[in-house]
């Protein structure tokens, strides 16, 4: 039998800041019980025991996939919900066209109202958590408070929860305060609010990790890019990986794609057979924090202590790391069922569903076994390729930084920034074909700056001016370069390869970074000589990688001019910069 958590006895470490706001949360929502969350491996198995009592979870084949559970969550909560998450800072121009915007007070009483007594019977669950390395000065910490076990559960594997993220709150008590409740799971009372003057999130109806999981887009990304617009430094939706080559020398990559465009597969890559002596260390697969490094350089850390990845599509061939790290320890939400109940997803190329991830019989004509946008919760250092540099106070130096889309025309392979300035409007002019990752529709190409559309916590306008800033706070910038591994041929196949073999184009990069690597100038940026990529043993013919390289000058004219358009949508906030910059773009573009 599971034994109820009931732990009422506050920390003693807890400052008295936070208890305060425990009480108020406790005044509001009125709940059974609470629980101060150590972070313990025992309290984890504690909770994971009260879940599968409750049926929240259920335990999956012990034999294939020890320490394996299975959540799944209500059909209609199974994404980021980006039409009822807003920014809530007290001018609407601050919010920016680029986010849903609403009244603080406004907010704070709907939220009042759907807060009251919602925890009533249940248990509140109190999460400190520190998002970096617990001894890193450009770590951040927040407290979640959440009737979700299955929230506190992922939150112990997502981030540095419990007993040291607690006592650094307790030297430094300028925490994120997030206040969350599943609250009756129904989309007509669900909300995901953001106060960033004052540090807060409150999110209610969802219990979808992007939602709920406050620490990764709530606080990382919409609070922290406030943070560090104020503070100097920047936090970004990017993964960040350590690629070494033969002589051991080893470059930090930090990647900034939208949701569902491959950054866990990059962050985890295999280096293929042609590249003997090449490895890849993984830092992060989602979110970086740079700061500028006392050396100069930009220096990055990775918030999150876990992932929380897309599970489709994961196979031996596509992601053996992740895998691998995914047979054990791991939550699988909205995944389907094997008859010896083993997960199942499209795209793992073995065993056969029986159970779709509603928990119905599996059946074809009904939709597909896991949901599109089912997902895996896993402490990173499960990961064969976790670099012990995760852990660094200091982080890590970032040579280059990359932007990519999912666009089946227009974009190359990959080409170079010509400098920053240019780099910060290759940043900005980012569009990307959408995913299953947020609700609405799928495929549809949309501008998404940074790969921050959703996540940005200001107006775009001052953050593209807060990047263009760093040119003065940074004296040896990463080069910037822009890569699309989506690009397809008339007949919609995709001309690349991706995969293990994107380390090709990380490999041309980094000589580029070093200042070797040859290139051919083109209006949007230096693309690289065919022979200076290696691209032996692909068999790609001759065209397919011409048409990989091309640069459609006249497609690219028409691009430039729905790039002044979305640019300007943000009217006097846009830095005048980046309308000399693109209007250099247009000149080259002839
Ligand atoms: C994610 C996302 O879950 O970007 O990482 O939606
Ligand atoms: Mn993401």
């Amino acid at each position: 039998m599971a034994t109820a958590v009931d732990s009422q006895a506050i920390p003693r470490q807890a400052p008295p800041e936070l208890r305060r706001w425990v009480e108020q949360a406790a005044m509001r929502t009125r709940p059974g019980r609470i629980h101060w969350c150590d972070g313990s491996s025992a309290e984890y198995r504690l909770l994971i025991r009260q879940m599968l009592a409750s049926k929240d979870l259920h335990e999956l084949n012990p034999a294939t996939h020890p320490g394996c559970y299975l959540h799944r969550s209500h059909p209609s909560d199974v994404a980021r919900v980006e039409h009822l998450t807003f920014v809530c800072s007290e001018q609407q121009e601050d919010a920016g066209p680029n986010n849903n915007w609403m009244a603080p007070a406004e907010a704070r009483r709907k939220m009042d109202a759907l807060f009251d007594g919602c925890m009533r019977g249940r248990t509140m669950y109190v999460v400190p958590y520190c998002m970096g390395p617990i001894d890193s000065p450009y770590s951040r910490c927040g407290v979640e408070i959440t009737d979700s076990a299955y929230v506190a559960a992922n939150m112990k594997l997502m981030t540095r929860m419990g007993a040291g993220a607690l006592a650094r709150i307790a030297r430094d008590p300028n925490f994120v305060k997030g206040l969350h409740s599943i609250g009756e799971l129904d989309p007509e009372r669900r909300f995901i609010m953001h106060f960033p003057e004052s540090l807060e999130i409150q999110s209610f109806g969802s219990g979808y990790g992007g939602n709920a999981l406050l620490g990764k887009k709530c606080h990382a990304l919409r609070i922290a890019s406030w943070q560090a617009r104020r503070e100097g430094w920047l936090a970004e939706h990017m993964m960040i990986v350590g690629v070494e080559n033969p002589a051991g020398e080893v470059h930090y990559i930090a990647c900034a794609f939208p949701s569902a465009c491959g950054k866990t597969n990059l962050a985890m890559l295999i280096p293929p057979a042609s590249m003997p002596g090449w490895k890849v260390w993984t830092i992060g697969d989602d979110i970086g924090w740079l700061h500028p490094g006392p050396d100069g350089r930009l220096w990055a850390i990775n918030p999150e202590d876990g992932y929380f990845g897309v599970v489709p599509g994961t196979n031996a061939k596509t992601n053996r790391h992740a895998y691998e790290m995914i047979r054990h320890d791991t939550i699988f939400t909205n995944v389907g069922l094997t008859a010896d109940n083993q997960p199942w997803w499209e795209g793992l190329e073995e065993g056969t569903p029986v159970t779709d991830w509603q928990g119905r019989p599996y059946d074809p004509a009904m939709g597909p076994a896991a949901h599109p946008n089912s997902r895996f919760t896993v402490s990173a250092r499960q990961n064969p390729s976790y670099s012990p540099k995760a852990d660094a106070p200091e982080g890590v130096p970032i040579s280059a930084l990359v932007f990519g889309g999912r666009r089946r025309a227009l974009a190359p392979l990959v080409f170079q920034a010509r400098d920053w300035r240019h780099g910060v409007l290759v940043g900005a002019a980012m569009a990307s074909e959408t995913t299953a990752a947020a609700t609405g529709d799928v495929g549809v190409v949309r501008r998404d700056p940074m790969a921050m559309k959703p996540f940005a916590g200001y107006n775009f306008g001052d953050y593209w001016r807060h990047w263009l800033s760093m040119a003065n706070r940074v004296p040896r910038l990463p080069g910037i370069f822009q890569v699309n591994w989506f690009r397809r041929d008339a007949g919609g196949r995709f001309l690349w390869p991706g995969y293990g073999e994107n380390l090709r184009v990380l490999a041309w990069i980094i000589e580029r970074c070093k200042g070797h690597a040859a290139a051919d100038e083109t209006p949007i940026g230096a693309v690289p000589r065919k022979d200076a990529l290696n691209l032996a043993g692909l068999g790609l013919a001759d065209a397919t990688v011409a048409e990989l390289l091309s640069v459609d000058v006249a497609q690219w004219r028409k691009e430039a001019a729905e790039i002044g358009s979305y640019l300007e949508s943000f009217g006097s906030r846009l830095p005048e910069e980046l309308r000399v910059e693109l209007a250099q773009l247009r000149a080259r573009l002839g």
